[in-house]
């Protein structure tokens, strides 16, 4: 793809969109980037833009700068039906997404993971699992690190590591992972989407360009992801946690086993106990590693002690402390119903819930048994909190805190030795926070506090 002297628009300035235009610029493009927000609010960025010859729209999109491109690149959280886009594409103008855009330049080979929950810490694992087996590793994409920014670095023997969105994945054209994952499937952005079918067709887009010299490692145990297998085109591998699979990784009496294909005998990778992470579901996500990781060539015991030696991803339930007995969890990446789920289920009983934040359209009924079997109590923050205490009500006990500071107070007042103040939102952040990670952040700085309140208190 040549970009010399094209004219192109990077639309949304946000790490991607900055990544994009430093390096469409670097490869001789005219570049001009678009972003709704002010002027004052993008002043950090705007003096290297205009540094490096890249002109900028700022305070909203103009029809006009979208109709005089060659190209336009989208960031993630633009949605493509975005007014603008849509009538530039009427005027027959190019719009690809920064992943695509990526994936026409990188070199090497590509593993993707997708899914609703899991992709952090499996992309994460992954990234350690292959720089161990001796592999030349880039890890990037939704994780934090835009895959553009990977190419510079990316030569014919790296493996690129990419956890790729939803996001990403719907304006994918020619992306070509060599083994695409796909950990799980449920309910997740239904606000930008429209459907859940909607949502899944733009996961399976991460093996659409796929042929029978790849592979795909799918859960057999989430329904939605399993069905992916009969439209894809490569070699398809399977993880379960409940029963043996023909080709993949399972477990089996305590161990995680791996068969590299029907008529292979399983060699025996670890013992479910050698794992660090708390929760079935990281089994899961342990296991989706198992399987890509062997593809990808990396040997049982190589894959065994990196396992053993990885620590918990920040804000994928991470221990934060033991304050007076009682344990804290920043789960502040459970952005859907799904993920908080399985972070309550991670723990038997007497959990202190805060959850709320902005909804995705989202139905908290589905919480109904595990909070009855789990949750003592729920603390509801943010714009969502309304719905989830009128779908709620009567199932838990409900304490209205509007802010995670007062969330926090509460909980801790209210906590016992022995229980667990869990923040697994089950809502993104952008109501009260600028990203899950700043909620995350400040989550733990409110805990800090409530040590330090404990302490003074035991003065
Ligand atoms: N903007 C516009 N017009 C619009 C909408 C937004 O100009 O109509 C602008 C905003 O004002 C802002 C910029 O676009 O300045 C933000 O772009 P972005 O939302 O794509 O944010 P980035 O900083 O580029 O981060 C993106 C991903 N964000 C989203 O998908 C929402 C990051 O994933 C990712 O880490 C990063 O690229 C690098 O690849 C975050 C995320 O929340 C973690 N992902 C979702 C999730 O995990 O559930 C999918």
């Amino acid at each position: 793809m040549e970009l010399k002297g094209k004219k192109v628009l990077v639309v949304g300035l946000g790490k991607s969109g900055l990544a994009a235009a430093l390096f469409l610029r670097h490869r001789g493009a005219q570049v001009t980037v678009s972003d709704i927000r002010s002027a004052e609010a993008l002043a950090k960025d705007i003096p290297a833009l205009l540094d490096a010859g890249i002109m900028v729209e700022a305070g909203g999109h103009g029809l006009l700068t979208f109709r005089r491109q060659d190209l336009i690149v989208v960031s993630p959280g633009v949605p493509l039906d975005t007014p603008e886009l849509v009538q530039a594409k009427s005027f027959g103008r190019s719009v690809i997404g920064e992943l695509e855009l990526a994936a026409r330049f990188l070199k090497g080979k590509i593993l993707a993971v997708t899914g609703s929950n899991g992709k952090t810490t499996t992309t994460s694992l992954l990234g350690e699992i292959l720089e161990q087996a001796g592999l030349p590793t880039l890890v990037g994409g939704n994780i934090g690190v835009p895959v553009v920014a990977l190419i510079e670095e990316s030569t014919d023997q790296t493996w690129s590591v990419l956890e790729v969105s939803s996001f990403q994945l719907e304006s994918t054209e020619q992306f070509h992972p060599t083994i695409a994952v796909i950990l799980n499937i449920t309910p997740d952005h239904l606000d930008r989407h429209g459907s859940f079918e909607n949502y899944a067709l733009a996961k399976e887009r991460i093996f659409a360009a796929q042929n029978d010299q790849d592979f795909v490692v799918l859960n057999a145990d989430n329904v939605r992801a399993a069905e992916s297998a009969s439209r894809s085109k490569a070699n398809v591998y399977w993880f379960s946690f409940e029963h043996p699979v023909e080709q993949g990784a399972w477990v089996e009496d305590g161990f995680v086993l791996y068969r590299s294909g029907k008529d292979a005998t399983p060699e025996t990778v670890m013992p479910l106990k050698g794992i660090p992470l708390k929760g079935e579901h990281n089994v899961e996500n342990v296991l989706a590693a198992v399987c890509a990781a062997r593809l990808a060539g990396a040997q049982a015991e190589t894959i065994r002690k990196a396992i053993e030696n990885f620590k918990a991803v920040e804000h994928r339930l991470e221990y934060v402390a033991t304050i007076n007995g009682v344990e804290i969890y920043n789960d502040s990446k459970a952005t859907n119903v799904d993920a908080t789920a399985k972070a309550i289920a991670s723990f038997a009983s007497g959990v202190h819930l805060i959850m709320g934040g902005k909804d995705k359209n989202s139905d908290y009924t589905q919480l109904t048994q595990l909070l009855r079997g789990h949750v003592k109590a729920v603390y509801t923050i943010g714009s969502a909190a309304a719905k989830i205490e009128s779908q709620l009500r009567g199932v838990v006990s409900i304490h209205s805190c509007e802010t995670l500071a007062k969330a926090v107070n509460a909980a801790a007042m209210a906590a016992r030795p022995g229980e667990v103040v869990l923040l697994a939102p089950a809502c993104s952040s952008f109501d009260q926070f600028e990203s899950y990670e700043h909620r995350g952040r400040v989550f733990k700085e409110l805990v800090n506090e409530w040590r330090g309140w404990k302490v003074w208190q035991n003065v």
